[in-house]
């Protein structure tokens, strides 16, 4: 949808030793990378007043809540303070430039579902903390300086490209090698949690939405539908004609120091002014993941002759 329209795509990444774009490799003929780091302001103000977009979307963090609790400060520095210094580099371009800040249901932590936009925030993580600073500083950047600046609160969106180390990746990753014979255990933290997973790509488009509105607002974007992680188990390993409970340990180490128990989104706003409907379900994203997966699977068996 985004790249339909006539728009030049710039990106701005980390620098490291090895490869680390295979994510964004399908849109590299309508891509301009740029390194970049959000601990480094200046460096975020120079890249802007190069490219001089029309829309940022800041989508940059340490991302994953339990990391977050091994290294917060600079889990707070990038997703937080980062924040701010893209905002800062943002005002100083003095156009008409649309901010999107990816904010997260973590956000919630321990408020009761269902979640909205009135909803009082209790982050539980560092992770969080970090989310819920830069939401209330994306709101006073449009309050202070009449930014166009929206936050989109997603609640967890996943697919094939999620990273192998969030829960739903990491039991499809597992129960597709399974399936193949190269591995034969899944070790996992708490079962019991509920999660609203939704698909990425559905969400995105709910993320250009906010910033082709007439004003700035502030949306919840959510499928309304909740499942416990044993859910998601009993999807991806029925699927492939596999019993789950033959091959899950729980291993102490994945649990969290705390816990988000249950989150489950209310999008009403989003589709009320957005038009936004979510259009892939619970089952269907874990039958494309599974089906990606299982493909990546028999490559690795290929590979090893096994
Ligand atoms: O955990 C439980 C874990 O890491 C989901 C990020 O994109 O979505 C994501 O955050 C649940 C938690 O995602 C394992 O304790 C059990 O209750 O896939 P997750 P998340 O923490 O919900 C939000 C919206 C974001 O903003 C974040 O950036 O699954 N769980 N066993 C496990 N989780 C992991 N990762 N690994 C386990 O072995």
């Amino acid at each position: 949808m985004l790249l339909e329209k006539d728009y030049e795509v710039h990106g701005v990444v980390r620098r490291s030793s090895n490869f680390n774009t295979q994510r964004i490799e399908h849109i590299y003929p309508r891509l301009t990378l740029h390194y970049g780091d959000m601990t480094d302001g200046n460096g975020l103000s120079a890249i802007l007043k190069k490219v001089r977009p029309n829309e940022v979307y800041n989508l940059a963090a340490q991302s994953h809540v339990a990391v977050s609790f091994q290294t917060p400060v600079y889990s707070v520095d990038v997703g937080g303070l980062g924040t701010l210094r893209l905002l800062e580099a943002v005002r100083e371009l003095d156009g008409n430039v649309r901010y999107y800040q990816a904010s997260s249901s973590e956000m919630f932590g321990s408020s009761p579902p269902p979640q909205n936009e009135q909803t009082p925030f209790h982050p539980r993580s560092p992770y969080a903390c970090a989310k819920v600073y830069s939401y209330y500083q994306t709101i006073n950047y449009r309050e202070a300086y009449g930014l166009f600046a929206c936050n989109g609160i997603l609640f967890n969106h996943e697919g094939p490209r999620r990273g192998e180390t969030f829960v739903t990746r990491k039991i499809t990753r597992a129960a597709t090698r399974i399936k193949l014979g190269l591995q034969e255990r899944l070790a996992l933290g708490n079962l019991e949690a509920k999660r609203d997973w939704g698909s990425a790509k559905d969400y995105v488009e709910a993320m250009w939405l906010m910033l082709q509105q007439d004003k700035p607002d502030d949306f919840v974007v959510a499928t309304g539908e909740m499942h416990t992680i044993k859910e998601m188990l009993e999807e991806a390993f029925n699927s492939l004609n596999l019993k789950w409970e033959d091959y899950v340990v729980i291993d102490e180490r994945y649990k969290r120091p705390a816990e988000v128990n249950e989150l489950c989104g209310d999008a009403g706003k989003a589709h009320r002014i957005l038009g936004w409907k979510p259009k892939i379900g619970f089952k269907e994203l874990i039958r494309q993941m599974v089906e990606h997966d299982l493909k990546l699977a028999e490559g690795e068996r290929l590979l090893k002759g096994v």
